[in-house]
């Protein structure tokens, strides 16, 4: 987390752009979008008090009309989504690599804005889906805006554009009935899925733990397609990008991701907007991946290849800077709704790669542009805008904002001294990769991209036990909800064909068996693919035994910065308990919130009065981390006599989140369902603070959770 300062930045350029656009309404008349002055915005004008509405009446009309107007079409995928401003610094000149401003100048803040989105889900959607979430960083440099689009998974589900549009119909709710949203767990999917074997990568890991984070600020990012880095004697890289979040990367369980669907559907939103309105600015590092170009056939999977991942065993990631976002947006709809990101905006020094999903969304992202936000002018909106200077000869349209002065609009010309003029490479214009190319003009698939089987089995076998077991979970309760028999036998088979032990516990939970074969609808289904079908399953590479940087059991676990903690309490509680232990948790910038019986305020053993953040019928356990229970028994009578309290400790035991109580507290925890708890590593009775703290920071204790199925909660 970057220093606890509570800032705006708003003396980046970005910032200083961006106020150039803002209005404020504040201690201003209200008016007409002419400027006139408006004295009634409460009644229409009537023939009469009592009569009709006269077509007259334009200050209705006007209001009515914009009204009309203000929706937009969301975006076709990630339509759900949150943004927050901050900065880019550079640790060390990479110009070995690249000669991007933003890659050799240490002494830039780059502004950026970044926006976290899921795929799936439309706009008003639960945050708390299982889905992939869009990571999309867009960097204001001094030579002009680069966007990194990427995800929080570091592979894609398809190899070639031609397929993303049946990859999203396949996903979105059904066609027929608009059924389910935001949701995987339909048959349309799972028909693509298992019919499609290059996606089933890309498929494990969101029946990971990955797909449903505590946090937009504790997962990691991902361009995923291999780029370019191209240095100024004009030598090129192969780099793949990586963001790496401070906080390290954690997720909830499914079954808290269900409830706080429900409690609240905005909880990474919020989460993302109060970390940043309190000082607590959510930090991600950096990182490359550099491969020589000489390099380029040493693996043995296509670096061109999105459903591939580089282990970093293989190749380490340099961290060579961080991005802190330390400013919410003004306005959702004109900044987080409004910002285009386009994979085809790049700076002198990065350039892409073959990858043939980047070329295709080399075109998407622009062309969608026009039917979401109406107009190829869309980069004169605020938050589009360079913060370098825009000349050129491309004119007109709709909501053209600016007004190009002379007599020329062509290239060349005299007329206006050829101006605006090109730039040679050494004065900074853009000179694409010469990259040599002789080959047959082919509509197909190189054999290179036809293993499917070997990362996802990697991956799997990567993960920690626990891991391992929501990943089964997620597929039965995924392919639970598919209704049709010959798509959930084809998925289970393809599941055996990455791990025996994984298709095995999901049939067992789906009640069916594995097919001993399944007839190979898949080669049929891939058609022209018909060379990339025709090796598969493909027989297992292994290079690695273990990748063990693709486990969440080897993240961060060094601090509880922002971790909210439930205090339980209701009058009568102990004044010192509660004290020592807020203090040693605020130490550590953890949030306290208070939880009591009712709401309004809530009084101590010492008679004083302490605001309660929530009652207990507004709030739900799902929504923090830990829980701590100070003693005094009238406050523990009150406690126990709300059954909804003993709820609230049941799922903290289940979800295996760590539990602190002092003196009485402790009959509480006796009124639970898990009889374990006192030889549990992550509960405390009358312990030290730096051990609940420390056994937050480890986010779970997972050797809880086969201990706590029958907790009926
Ligand atoms: Fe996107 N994607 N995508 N995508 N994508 C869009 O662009 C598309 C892909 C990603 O916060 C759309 O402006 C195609 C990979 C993010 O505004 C659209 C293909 C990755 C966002 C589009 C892909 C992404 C989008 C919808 C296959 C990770 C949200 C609205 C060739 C590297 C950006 C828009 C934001 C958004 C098309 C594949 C990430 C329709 C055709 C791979 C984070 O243009």
């Amino acid at each position: 987390m970057a220093k606890k300062t509570k800032s705006s930045n708003s003396s980046d350029e970005k910032s200083k752009q961006l106020e150039n656009f803002s209005v404020d309404g504040k201690d201003k008349a209200l008016t007409t979008r002419q400027g006139l002055k408006v004295n009634d915005t409460n009644n229409s004008l009537k023939a009469g008090a009592r009569g009709a509405t006269l077509l007259e009446d334009f200050l209705l009309r006007e209001k009515i009309h914009n009204f009309d107007h203000e929706r937009i079409p969301e975006r076709i995928v990630h339509a759900r989504g949150s943004a927050a401003h901050g900065y880019f610094e550079l640790y060390e000149s990479i110009e070995k690599y690249s000669k991007a401003g933003i890659f050799t100048d240490t002494s830039r803040k780059t502004p950026v804005f970044a926006r976290f989105s899921t795929v799936a889900g439309s706009k008003g959607s639960t945050d708390l889906a299982r889905d992939v979430r869009g990571f999309a960083v867009k960097f204001y440099t001094q030579e002009g805006t680069w966007d990194l689009v990427g995800n929080n998974m570091p592979i894609f589900f398809i190899q070639d554009a031609m397929k993303f549009p049946d990859l999203i119909h396949s996903v979105k709710p059904e066609p027929n009935n608009e059924i389910p949203q935001a949701a995987s767990a339909h048959d349309t999917f799972y028909d693509f899925i298992s019919l499609t074997t290059e996606t089933l990568h890309n498929q494990i890991w969101v029946m990971s733990d990955r797909a449903i984070p505590r946090s937009l600020r504790m997962m990691e990012g991902f361009g995923i397609h291999t780029f370019r880095l191209i240095n100024k004697e004009g030598k090129a890289h192969f780099v793949k990008f990586h963001w790496k979040p401070k906080l390290g990367v954690h997720s909830v369980t499914w079954d808290e991701a269900v409830k706080i669907s429900g409690a609240d559907s905005d909880f990474h939103r919020r989460d993302l907007w109060d970390a940043i309105d309190s000082g607590q600015f959510p930090e991600w590092e950096l990182g490359v991946q550099i491969v020589p170009e000489e390099d380029e056939h040493k693996f043995e999977f296509d670096l061109l290849d999105a459903t591939k991942l580089i282990p970093e065993e293989m190749v380490p990631v340099q961290l060579i800077g961080r991005m802190v976002l330390n400013r919410n947006p003004e306005n959702f709809f004109a900044e987080t709704e409004q910002v285009a990101f386009l994979p085809g905006s790049i700076v002198p020094g990065i350039d892409f790669s073959n990858d043939p999903l980047l070329q295709g969304r080399l075109f998407s992202y622009r062309d969608t542009q026009l039917s979401r936000l109406g107009s190829h002018n869309f980069h004169q909106i605020p938050i589009n805008r360079p913060i370098t200077p825009v000349h050129n000869n491309q004119r007109d349209g709709h909501m053209q904002m600016e007004i190009p002065k002379g007599q020329t609009a062509y290239f060349p010309n005299t007329l206006s001294g050829g101006c605006p003029y090109l730039s040679s490479v050494e004065e900074g214009g853009f000179e694409s990769y010469q990259e040599r190319i002789d080959a047959n003009k082919i509509r197909t698939r190189s054999e290179s991209f036809s293993d499917h089987f070997s990362q996802p089995a990697l991956f799997y076998r990567s993960l920690a036990d626990w891991e391992k077991k929501h990943v089964a979970d997620a597929y039965s309760f995924e392919l639970g909800k598919c209704n049709h028999a010959h798509i959930q036998e084809r998925m289970l088979w393809l599941i055996a064909q990455i791990d025996d032990d994984l298709a095995n516990e999901v049939a067992e939970n789906l009640g069916m068996k594995i097919p001993e074969d399944i007839e190979r609808p898949i080669n049929q289904a891939i058609g022209a693919d018909a060379n990339v079908a025709d090796h598969q399953p493909g027989k297992k590479k292994i290079y690695l035994d273990k990748a063990p940087t693709l486990s969440q059991a080897n993240t961060k676990f060094d601090t509880i910065a922002t971790r909210k903690i439930a205090f339980l309490v209701a009058d009568g509680f102990h004044m010192k308990d509660f004290d020592q232990m807020k203090a040693a948790l605020e130490k550590e910038n953890a949030v306290v919130k208070i939880i009591a019986p009712h709401g309004g305020m809530v009084t101590c053993d010492s008679e004083m009065e302490h605001k309660v953040d929530a009652s207990i019928m507004t709030t739900e356990s799902v929504l923090y981390d830990a829980v701590y229970i100070p003693g005094g028994k009238k406050s523990i009578d009150a406690l126990m006599k709300k059954s909804k309290f003993i709820k609230f400790l049941n799922e903290t035991f289940k979800h295996c989140k760590a539990i602190a109580v002092d003196n009485e507290g402790e009959q509480l925890l006796d009124k639970s369902a898990f009889t374990e708890y006192k030889e549990d590593k992550a509960i405390f009775i009358n312990g030290n603070a730096s051990d609940f703290i420390s056994a937050i920071a480890k986010h779970r204790n997972w050797d809880r959770m086969d201990k706590t199925e029958n907790i009926p909660v």
